[in-house]
């Protein structure tokens, strides 16, 4: 089955909006095989948003998301890559659509309050970086036959 790493970011934590934002995946369907509590290092920010290096805001991104603790998300579930990418709306808070998480929560760029990886690849990168083989459950959801036919 399909994974995806989530992270609310310390916006999103700072605002009290772990239990919304846990609430909404939960509800769509989606299993929990990961969760933890961290206050990111400047080595595992840097890693992450590698990709983003040459960028102008690399440095203030790095700043933000190791100013305060984070939560950490792996989900499962059919099509959750993208399901929770169209979930947590655009990269823009002031772009995305009401009903989504950053359009219902946030208004600049730099305070977008949740991470989602974007492809399965990014996925599959960013669970190994931010979790340990042992800190992903297997578990029988028991509820399973009444979201999938
Ligand atoms: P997303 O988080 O939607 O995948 P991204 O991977 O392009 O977006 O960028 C990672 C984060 O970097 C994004 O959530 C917020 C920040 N960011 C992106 N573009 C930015 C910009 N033009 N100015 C400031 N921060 C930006
Ligand atoms: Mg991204």
């Amino acid at each position: 089955m399909e994974r995806t790493f989530i992270a609310i970011k310390p916006d999103g934590v700072q605002r009290g909006l772990v239990g919304e934002i846990l609430q909404r995946f939960e509800r769509r369907g989606f299993k929990l095989v990961g969760l933890k509590f961290l206050q990111v290092s400047e080595a595992l920010a840097q890693k992450h948003y590698a990709e983003h290096k040459e960028r102008p805001f690399f440095g203030g991104l790095v700043a933000f998301i190791t100013s305060s603790p984070v939560v950490a998300v792996v989900l499962e579930g059919k099509g959750v890559v993208a399901t929770a990418r169209a979930m947590m709306g655009v990269t823009n808070p002031l772009n995305s659509p009401l009903g989504t998480i950053r359009g219902d929560y946030g208004i600049d760029i730099g305070r977008n309050i949740i991470h989602g990886s974007d492809s399965l690849e990014s996925a599959e990168r960013e669970i190994a970086l931010w979790f340990a083989p042992e800190e992903l459950l297997e578990w029988q959801a028991t509820l399973g036959s009444w979201v999938y036919e």
